[in-house]
Protein backbone atom coordinates (compact mmCIF):
# COMPACT_ATOMS: atom_id res chain seq x y z
CA UNK A 1 0.00 0.00 0.00
CA UNK A 2 1.33 3.11 -1.39
CA UNK A 3 1.46 6.15 1.76
CA UNK A 4 1.72 9.82 1.69
CA UNK A 5 2.59 11.71 4.64
CA UNK A 6 0.93 15.67 4.81
CA UNK A 7 -0.18 17.74 7.96
CA UNK A 8 -3.93 18.04 7.64
CA UNK A 9 -5.83 15.08 5.66
CA UNK A 10 -9.83 16.71 4.52
CA UNK A 11 -12.57 14.35 4.08
CA UNK A 12 -15.13 15.42 2.08
CA UNK A 13 -15.16 18.61 -0.61
CA UNK A 14 -18.63 20.18 0.31
CA UNK A 15 -18.15 24.01 1.52
CA UNK A 16 -16.74 22.83 4.78
CA UNK A 17 -13.87 20.69 3.12
CA UNK A 18 -13.19 23.39 0.33
CA UNK A 19 -12.88 26.39 2.22
CA UNK A 20 -10.74 24.82 4.91
CA UNK A 21 -8.76 23.68 2.28
CA UNK A 22 -8.51 27.24 0.68
CA UNK A 23 -7.79 28.53 4.56
CA UNK A 24 -4.71 26.40 4.86
CA UNK A 25 -3.00 26.28 1.58
CA UNK A 26 -3.39 30.26 2.60
CA UNK A 27 -1.29 30.11 5.63
CA UNK A 28 1.17 27.66 4.50
CA UNK A 29 -0.52 24.48 5.85
CA UNK A 30 -0.52 21.55 3.67
CA UNK A 31 -3.43 19.31 3.15
CA UNK A 32 -4.95 16.49 0.98
CA UNK A 33 -8.94 16.13 0.29
CA UNK A 34 -10.19 13.05 -0.71
CA UNK A 35 -13.85 13.18 -2.15
CA UNK A 36 -15.49 10.12 -2.84
CA UNK A 37 -18.34 11.86 -5.94
CA UNK A 38 -16.88 12.76 -9.16
CA UNK A 39 -16.06 17.02 -9.64
CA UNK A 40 -19.40 16.58 -11.85
CA UNK A 41 -21.29 15.10 -9.39
CA UNK A 42 -20.76 17.89 -6.05
CA UNK A 43 -20.30 21.10 -8.63
CA UNK A 44 -23.84 20.22 -9.60
CA UNK A 45 -25.78 19.94 -6.32
CA UNK A 46 -28.50 22.16 -5.58
CA UNK A 47 -28.71 23.22 -2.04
CA UNK A 48 -28.18 26.40 -0.24
CA UNK A 49 -28.42 29.99 -1.98
CA UNK A 50 -27.76 32.77 0.63
CA UNK A 51 -24.38 33.91 1.95
CA UNK A 52 -23.94 35.30 5.04
CA UNK A 53 -22.16 38.65 5.25
CA UNK A 54 -19.17 37.12 7.09
CA UNK A 55 -19.14 34.44 4.04
CA UNK A 56 -19.28 36.60 1.22
CA UNK A 57 -16.08 38.97 2.93
CA UNK A 58 -14.47 35.59 3.19
CA UNK A 59 -14.44 34.43 -0.42
CA UNK A 60 -13.33 37.87 -1.23
CA UNK A 61 -10.34 37.46 1.51
CA UNK A 62 -9.08 34.08 -0.24
CA UNK A 63 -9.55 35.72 -3.83
CA UNK A 64 -12.28 33.71 -4.39
CA UNK A 65 -15.16 35.68 -4.91
CA UNK A 66 -14.40 37.25 -8.49
CA UNK A 67 -17.73 35.19 -9.68
CA UNK A 68 -19.77 36.15 -6.58
CA UNK A 69 -19.06 39.24 -7.16
CA UNK A 70 -20.20 39.49 -11.13
CA UNK A 71 -23.03 37.08 -10.88
CA UNK A 72 -24.17 36.91 -7.08
CA UNK A 73 -27.13 39.08 -6.08
CA UNK A 74 -26.70 41.69 -3.38
CA UNK A 75 -29.67 41.68 -0.97
CA UNK A 76 -30.73 43.97 1.25
CA UNK A 77 -33.93 42.23 3.14
CA UNK A 78 -36.34 40.07 3.08
CA UNK A 79 -40.27 40.02 3.17
CA UNK A 80 -42.36 38.36 5.82
CA UNK A 81 -45.45 37.95 4.34
CA UNK A 82 -48.85 36.49 6.57
CA UNK A 83 -52.02 36.91 7.08
CA UNK A 84 -52.07 38.53 3.26
CA UNK A 85 -49.61 40.88 3.66
CA UNK A 86 -46.21 41.97 3.23
CA UNK A 87 -43.59 43.37 5.64
CA UNK A 88 -40.04 43.99 4.47
CA UNK A 89 -37.04 43.91 6.88
CA UNK A 90 -34.49 46.20 5.57
CA UNK A 91 -30.80 44.24 6.68
CA UNK A 92 -28.60 47.89 6.36
CA UNK A 93 -30.60 50.32 8.49
CA UNK A 94 -30.75 47.20 11.44
CA UNK A 95 -27.33 45.55 11.49
CA UNK A 96 -24.98 48.71 10.88
CA UNK A 97 -24.89 47.96 7.11
CA UNK A 98 -24.55 44.84 6.90
CA UNK A 99 -26.47 42.60 3.68
CA UNK A 100 -26.38 39.06 2.52
CA UNK A 101 -25.82 38.00 -1.49
CA UNK A 102 -27.82 35.05 -3.17
CA UNK A 103 -25.38 32.61 -4.94
CA UNK A 104 -26.17 28.86 -5.69
CA UNK A 105 -24.26 26.71 -2.95
CA UNK A 106 -23.18 24.48 -6.54
CA UNK A 107 -21.37 27.86 -7.48
CA UNK A 108 -19.41 28.58 -4.81
CA UNK A 109 -18.14 25.16 -4.75
CA UNK A 110 -17.96 25.33 -9.10
CA UNK A 111 -15.65 28.30 -7.58
CA UNK A 112 -13.52 27.19 -4.92
CA UNK A 113 -12.73 23.38 -7.06
CA UNK A 114 -11.61 25.60 -9.84
CA UNK A 115 -9.13 27.71 -7.97
CA UNK A 116 -7.82 24.53 -6.00
CA UNK A 117 -7.05 22.76 -9.31
CA UNK A 118 -5.74 25.97 -11.05
CA UNK A 119 -3.40 26.47 -7.92
CA UNK A 120 -1.90 22.64 -8.54
CA UNK A 121 -2.94 21.79 -4.89
CA UNK A 122 -5.80 19.32 -6.19
CA UNK A 123 -8.46 17.17 -4.74
CA UNK A 124 -8.78 13.75 -4.93
CA UNK A 125 -12.40 12.89 -6.32
CA UNK A 126 -14.03 9.22 -6.85
CA UNK A 127 -11.72 7.38 -3.65
CA UNK A 128 -14.28 5.28 -2.22
CA UNK A 129 -13.85 2.98 1.33
CA UNK A 130 -12.48 5.97 3.53
CA UNK A 131 -11.33 4.34 6.55
CA UNK A 132 -9.98 6.26 9.77
CA UNK A 133 -7.55 4.89 11.99
CA UNK A 134 -5.28 6.09 15.17
CA UNK A 135 -7.20 8.97 15.36
CA UNK A 136 -6.25 9.00 19.23
CA UNK A 137 -2.73 9.22 18.24
CA UNK A 138 -0.62 11.70 16.87
CA UNK A 139 -0.48 10.08 13.94
CA UNK A 140 -3.72 9.43 12.58
CA UNK A 141 -4.03 7.58 9.05
CA UNK A 142 -6.58 7.40 6.38
CA UNK A 143 -7.00 4.32 4.26
CA UNK A 144 -9.01 4.73 0.74
CA UNK A 145 -9.20 3.15 -2.53
CA UNK A 146 -8.19 4.93 -5.36
CA UNK A 147 -8.20 4.06 -9.14
CA UNK A 148 -8.74 0.64 -7.81
CA UNK A 149 -5.20 0.67 -5.91
CA UNK A 150 -5.47 0.85 -1.80
CA UNK A 151 -3.66 4.25 -0.48
CA UNK A 152 -3.06 5.55 3.04
CA UNK A 153 -2.72 9.23 4.58
CA UNK A 154 -0.22 9.70 7.08
CA UNK A 155 -1.18 13.25 9.23
CA UNK A 156 -1.16 15.18 12.35
CA UNK A 157 -4.92 15.98 12.17
CA UNK A 158 -8.05 14.63 9.83
CA UNK A 159 -10.53 17.13 9.46
CA UNK A 160 -14.23 15.33 8.80
CA UNK A 161 -16.08 17.58 6.44
CA UNK A 162 -18.26 14.47 5.14
CA UNK A 163 -21.63 15.46 5.83
CA UNK A 164 -24.12 13.89 7.83
CA UNK A 165 -23.73 10.59 5.82
CA UNK A 166 -19.86 10.50 5.67
CA UNK A 167 -17.26 8.22 7.23
CA UNK A 168 -16.09 10.83 10.14
CA UNK A 169 -18.59 10.95 12.82
CA UNK A 170 -19.37 7.14 12.98
CA UNK A 171 -15.51 6.54 13.41
CA UNK A 172 -16.26 7.71 17.01
CA UNK A 173 -16.75 4.92 19.56
CA UNK A 174 -20.31 4.79 20.73
CA UNK A 175 -20.38 7.04 24.41
CA UNK A 176 -18.51 9.63 23.69
CA UNK A 177 -20.95 11.81 21.03
CA UNK A 178 -23.87 13.26 22.83
CA UNK A 179 -26.69 14.14 20.12
CA UNK A 180 -29.36 16.15 20.27
CA UNK A 181 -32.42 16.27 18.12
CA UNK A 182 -35.85 17.54 16.86
CA UNK A 183 -37.48 15.84 13.57
CA UNK A 184 -40.23 18.72 12.14
CA UNK A 185 -43.32 16.95 10.88
CA UNK A 186 -43.25 19.03 7.56
CA UNK A 187 -40.61 19.25 4.72
CA UNK A 188 -40.12 21.18 1.47
CA UNK A 189 -41.02 20.77 -1.67
CA UNK A 190 -38.07 22.81 -3.67
CA UNK A 191 -38.32 23.70 -7.33
CA UNK A 192 -35.94 25.10 -9.85
CA UNK A 193 -37.54 26.92 -12.61
CA UNK A 194 -36.01 28.86 -15.29
CA UNK A 195 -38.57 31.88 -14.99
CA UNK A 196 -37.85 35.17 -14.11
CA UNK A 197 -37.85 35.58 -10.13
CA UNK A 198 -40.88 37.67 -8.66
CA UNK A 199 -39.36 39.67 -6.45
CA UNK A 200 -35.84 41.40 -6.17
CA UNK A 201 -35.81 40.19 -2.63
CA UNK A 202 -36.68 36.74 -1.07
CA UNK A 203 -40.56 36.36 0.31
CA UNK A 204 -40.90 34.23 3.32
CA UNK A 205 -44.54 33.62 3.61
CA UNK A 206 -46.81 31.96 6.35
CA UNK A 207 -50.50 30.97 4.75
CA UNK A 208 -53.22 29.00 6.27
CA UNK A 209 -52.52 26.42 3.49
CA UNK A 210 -48.92 26.38 4.91
CA UNK A 211 -45.16 28.17 4.22
CA UNK A 212 -43.85 29.23 0.86
CA UNK A 213 -40.85 30.36 0.12
CA UNK A 214 -39.70 32.56 -2.85
CA UNK A 215 -36.23 32.63 -4.06
CA UNK A 216 -33.92 32.95 -6.62
CA UNK A 217 -30.50 31.98 -8.37
CA UNK A 218 -30.36 34.65 -10.89
CA UNK A 219 -32.10 36.87 -13.07
CA UNK A 220 -33.75 34.26 -15.01
CA UNK A 221 -33.57 31.14 -12.82
CA UNK A 222 -35.91 30.75 -9.63
CA UNK A 223 -35.74 28.49 -6.73
CA UNK A 224 -39.06 28.38 -4.42
CA UNK A 225 -40.32 26.25 -1.64
CA UNK A 226 -43.40 24.75 -0.35
CA UNK A 227 -44.26 23.25 2.93
CA UNK A 228 -45.42 19.86 2.14
CA UNK A 229 -45.84 16.37 4.03
CA UNK A 230 -42.06 15.05 4.59
CA UNK A 231 -43.20 11.63 3.62
CA UNK A 232 -45.47 12.90 0.42
CA UNK A 233 -44.57 11.17 -3.32
CA UNK A 234 -43.14 13.95 -5.56
CA UNK A 235 -45.61 12.18 -8.12
CA UNK A 236 -48.42 13.91 -6.42
CA UNK A 237 -46.83 17.06 -6.99
CA UNK A 238 -47.48 18.17 -10.48
CA UNK A 239 -46.31 21.03 -12.19
CA UNK A 240 -49.94 22.77 -12.45
CA UNK A 241 -50.45 22.07 -8.46
CA UNK A 242 -47.71 23.08 -7.42
CA UNK A 243 -47.85 26.56 -9.38
CA UNK A 244 -51.18 26.76 -8.01
CA UNK A 245 -50.23 26.14 -4.40
CA UNK A 246 -47.48 28.93 -5.12
CA UNK A 247 -49.76 31.33 -6.41
CA UNK A 248 -52.73 30.89 -3.35
CA UNK A 249 -50.45 30.45 -0.15
CA UNK A 250 -48.32 34.08 -1.43
CA UNK A 251 -52.29 35.83 -2.18
CA UNK A 252 -52.22 39.49 -1.12
CA UNK A 253 -55.27 40.93 0.40
CA UNK A 254 -57.11 41.59 -2.64
CA UNK A 255 -54.02 42.19 -4.82
CA UNK A 256 -53.43 39.56 -7.77
CA UNK A 257 -50.33 38.38 -7.17
CA UNK A 258 -48.74 36.57 -10.11
CA UNK A 259 -45.75 34.11 -10.50
CA UNK A 260 -44.08 34.00 -13.66
CA UNK A 261 -44.17 30.77 -14.78
CA UNK A 262 -41.65 28.54 -16.48
CA UNK A 263 -39.82 25.18 -17.22
CA UNK A 264 -39.38 23.08 -13.92
CA UNK A 265 -35.28 22.03 -13.60
CA UNK A 266 -35.26 20.66 -10.19
CA UNK A 267 -37.85 18.95 -8.27
CA UNK A 268 -37.32 17.78 -4.82
CA UNK A 269 -38.66 16.82 -1.30
CA UNK A 270 -36.44 17.62 1.41
CA UNK A 271 -37.44 16.47 5.66
CA UNK A 272 -36.21 18.78 8.11
CA UNK A 273 -34.43 18.60 11.09
CA UNK A 274 -32.65 20.10 14.04
CA UNK A 275 -29.67 18.39 14.56
CA UNK A 276 -26.22 18.69 16.90
CA UNK A 277 -23.68 16.37 18.20
CA UNK A 278 -21.17 17.18 20.78
CA UNK A 279 -18.39 17.43 21.06
CA UNK A 280 -17.00 18.31 17.49
CA UNK A 281 -13.29 17.06 18.34
CA UNK A 282 -12.13 13.30 19.34
CA UNK A 283 -8.43 12.94 19.52
CA UNK A 284 -6.99 14.10 16.23
CA UNK A 285 -10.32 14.19 14.39
CA UNK A 286 -12.02 17.75 14.27
CA UNK A 287 -15.53 18.08 12.54
CA UNK A 288 -16.99 20.47 10.90
CA UNK A 289 -20.45 20.94 8.89
CA UNK A 290 -23.23 19.11 8.53
CA UNK A 291 -21.00 15.87 9.73
CA UNK A 292 -21.64 17.75 13.45
CA UNK A 293 -25.36 19.83 13.13
CA UNK A 294 -28.01 20.00 10.65
CA UNK A 295 -30.60 22.95 10.52
CA UNK A 296 -33.94 23.05 9.10
CA UNK A 297 -33.03 25.33 6.34
CA UNK A 298 -35.41 28.19 6.74
CA UNK A 299 -32.80 31.00 8.61
CA UNK A 300 -30.54 29.83 5.69
CA UNK A 301 -27.61 28.72 7.84
CA UNK A 302 -26.49 25.47 7.20
CA UNK A 303 -23.81 26.52 4.13
CA UNK A 304 -22.62 28.93 6.72
CA UNK A 305 -22.39 27.35 9.41
CA UNK A 306 -19.68 24.89 7.96
CA UNK A 307 -17.86 27.70 6.53
CA UNK A 308 -17.80 29.53 10.56
CA UNK A 309 -16.71 26.05 11.46
CA UNK A 310 -13.55 26.09 9.07
CA UNK A 311 -12.61 29.49 9.94
CA UNK A 312 -12.46 28.77 13.85
CA UNK A 313 -10.71 25.10 13.13
CA UNK A 314 -7.87 26.69 10.72
CA UNK A 315 -7.25 29.74 13.33
CA UNK A 316 -6.77 26.70 15.85
CA UNK A 317 -4.22 25.14 13.29
CA UNK A 318 -2.63 28.12 12.42
CA UNK A 319 -1.61 28.16 16.15
CA UNK A 320 -0.73 24.68 16.41
CA UNK A 321 1.73 24.55 13.60
CA UNK A 322 3.19 28.13 14.64
CA UNK A 323 4.09 26.63 18.00
CA UNK A 324 1.25 28.74 20.05
CA UNK A 325 0.19 25.76 21.28
CA UNK A 326 -3.40 23.87 21.81
CA UNK A 327 -5.17 26.16 23.48
CA UNK A 328 -7.44 26.85 19.82
CA UNK A 329 -7.55 23.51 19.11
CA UNK A 330 -8.66 22.16 23.14
CA UNK A 331 -11.23 25.22 22.26
CA UNK A 332 -12.28 24.63 19.09
CA UNK A 333 -15.24 22.03 19.74
CA UNK A 334 -17.00 24.99 22.31
CA UNK A 335 -16.49 27.74 20.45
CA UNK A 336 -18.14 26.41 17.29
CA UNK A 337 -20.93 25.18 19.47
CA UNK A 338 -21.61 28.66 20.65
CA UNK A 339 -22.51 29.61 17.40
CA UNK A 340 -23.97 26.56 16.37
CA UNK A 341 -26.42 26.75 18.84
CA UNK A 342 -27.64 30.20 18.40
CA UNK A 343 -27.67 28.97 14.91
CA UNK A 344 -29.84 26.33 15.85
CA UNK A 345 -32.12 28.66 17.89
CA UNK A 346 -33.08 31.19 15.24
CA UNK A 347 -33.42 28.13 12.49
CA UNK A 348 -35.62 26.60 15.00
CA UNK A 349 -37.61 29.82 15.55
CA UNK A 350 -38.10 31.11 11.34
CA UNK A 351 -39.10 27.23 10.95
CA UNK A 352 -41.84 27.18 13.88
CA UNK A 353 -43.17 30.77 13.10
CA UNK A 354 -43.52 30.08 9.20
CA UNK A 355 -44.82 26.53 9.23
CA UNK A 356 -48.05 25.80 9.87
CA UNK A 357 -48.11 22.41 12.87
CA UNK A 358 -51.24 20.29 12.57
CA UNK A 359 -50.15 19.72 16.04
CA UNK A 360 -50.98 22.85 16.90
CA UNK A 361 -54.78 24.03 17.66
CA UNK A 362 -56.37 27.70 17.21
CA UNK A 363 -54.85 29.27 20.43
CA UNK A 364 -51.06 28.36 19.26
CA UNK A 365 -51.80 29.58 15.47
CA UNK A 366 -53.43 33.02 17.01
CA UNK A 367 -50.31 33.31 18.69
CA UNK A 368 -48.23 32.63 16.33
CA UNK A 369 -49.50 35.15 13.95
CA UNK A 370 -49.19 37.77 16.83
CA UNK A 371 -45.21 36.93 16.98
CA UNK A 372 -44.92 37.66 13.60
CA UNK A 373 -47.43 40.85 14.24
CA UNK A 374 -45.07 41.75 17.03
CA UNK A 375 -41.28 41.53 15.29
CA UNK A 376 -42.53 43.35 12.00
CA UNK A 377 -44.24 46.01 14.32
CA UNK A 378 -41.10 46.08 16.89
CA UNK A 379 -37.80 47.58 15.67
CA UNK A 380 -35.80 45.65 18.46
CA UNK A 381 -37.26 42.59 17.31
CA UNK A 382 -36.93 43.26 13.68
CA UNK A 383 -33.06 44.08 14.44
CA UNK A 384 -32.59 40.39 16.20
CA UNK A 385 -34.24 38.93 13.25
CA UNK A 386 -31.82 40.75 10.70
CA UNK A 387 -28.44 40.25 12.73
CA UNK A 388 -29.02 36.65 12.84
CA UNK A 389 -30.15 36.38 9.24
CA UNK A 390 -26.98 38.41 7.86
CA UNK A 391 -24.94 36.37 10.20
CA UNK A 392 -23.62 37.20 13.75
CA UNK A 393 -20.85 38.25 14.07
CA UNK A 394 -16.99 35.83 14.33
CA UNK A 395 -16.14 35.44 18.38
P1 LIG B 1 -21.74 18.61 2.42
O1 LIG B 1 -22.73 17.51 2.62
O2 LIG B 1 -22.10 19.74 1.52
O3 LIG B 1 -20.34 18.01 1.86
C1 LIG B 1 -19.82 16.80 2.34
C2 LIG B 1 -18.99 16.19 1.22
O4 LIG B 1 -18.38 14.99 1.72
C3 LIG B 1 -19.84 15.80 0.02
O5 LIG B 1 -19.25 16.29 -1.16
C4 LIG B 1 -19.84 14.27 0.05
O6 LIG B 1 -19.91 13.71 -1.23
C5 LIG B 1 -18.48 13.99 0.73
N1 LIG B 1 -18.42 12.69 1.39
C6 LIG B 1 -19.40 12.08 2.09
N2 LIG B 1 -18.98 10.89 2.56
C7 LIG B 1 -17.68 10.75 2.13
C8 LIG B 1 -16.70 9.72 2.26
N3 LIG B 1 -16.97 8.62 2.94
N4 LIG B 1 -15.48 9.91 1.69
C9 LIG B 1 -15.21 11.04 0.99
N5 LIG B 1 -16.11 12.06 0.82
C10 LIG B 1 -17.32 11.90 1.38
N6 LIG B 1 -28.90 25.04 3.37
C11 LIG B 1 -29.46 26.24 3.16
O7 LIG B 1 -29.07 27.20 3.80
N7 LIG B 1 -30.44 26.38 2.22
C12 LIG B 1 -30.93 25.33 1.49
O8 LIG B 1 -31.83 25.47 0.67
C13 LIG B 1 -30.38 24.08 1.72
N8 LIG B 1 -30.84 23.03 1.02
C14 LIG B 1 -30.31 21.82 1.32
C15 LIG B 1 -30.80 20.71 0.64
C16 LIG B 1 -30.30 19.46 0.93
C17 LIG B 1 -30.85 18.25 0.22
C18 LIG B 1 -29.25 19.32 1.90
C19 LIG B 1 -28.71 17.96 2.25
C20 LIG B 1 -28.76 20.42 2.56
C21 LIG B 1 -29.29 21.68 2.27
N9 LIG B 1 -28.83 22.80 2.92
C22 LIG B 1 -29.36 24.00 2.68
C23 LIG B 1 -27.75 22.70 3.89
C24 LIG B 1 -26.44 22.66 3.12
O9 LIG B 1 -26.20 23.84 2.58
C25 LIG B 1 -25.36 22.16 4.06
O10 LIG B 1 -25.39 22.87 5.26
C26 LIG B 1 -23.96 22.26 3.47
O11 LIG B 1 -23.93 21.52 2.30
C27 LIG B 1 -22.96 21.72 4.50
O12 LIG B 1 -21.70 21.65 3.92
P2 LIG B 1 -20.70 20.48 4.35
O13 LIG B 1 -20.64 20.36 5.81
O14 LIG B 1 -19.45 20.75 3.57
O15 LIG B 1 -21.39 19.13 3.86
C1 LIG C 1 -32.36 29.20 -1.34
O1 LIG C 1 -32.17 30.20 -2.07
O2 LIG C 1 -32.23 28.04 -1.76
C2 LIG C 1 -32.75 29.41 0.07
C3 LIG C 1 -32.84 30.68 0.55
C4 LIG C 1 -33.22 30.88 1.87
C5 LIG C 1 -33.52 29.82 2.66
C6 LIG C 1 -33.40 28.53 2.16
C7 LIG C 1 -33.03 28.33 0.85
O3 LIG C 1 -33.92 30.03 3.92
Amino acid sequence: MSAERTQVCIIGAGPAGLFLVHMLARAGINAIILEDRSREYVENRIRAGVLEQGTVDLMKELGLGARMVREGLVHEGIELRFNGAGHRVDFPSLTGGKRIVVYGQNEVVKDLVAARIDSGGGIRFGVSDVTLHDIQSERPRVRFIEAGEPREILCDFIAGCDGFHGVSRPSIPDGVLTSYERVYPFGWLGILTESRPVSDELIYTLSDRGFALLTMRSPTVSRMYLQCDPDDDLANWTDDRIWDELHKRNALNGRDFQIPKGPMLQKSITPMRSFVIEPMQYGRLFLAGDVAHIVPPTGAKGLNLAVSDVKYLTDALVAYYQNDGTALLDGYSAKCLRRVWKAQRFSWWMTTSLHLNGADGPFDHRRQLAELDYVVGSKAAMASLAENYVGLPFE
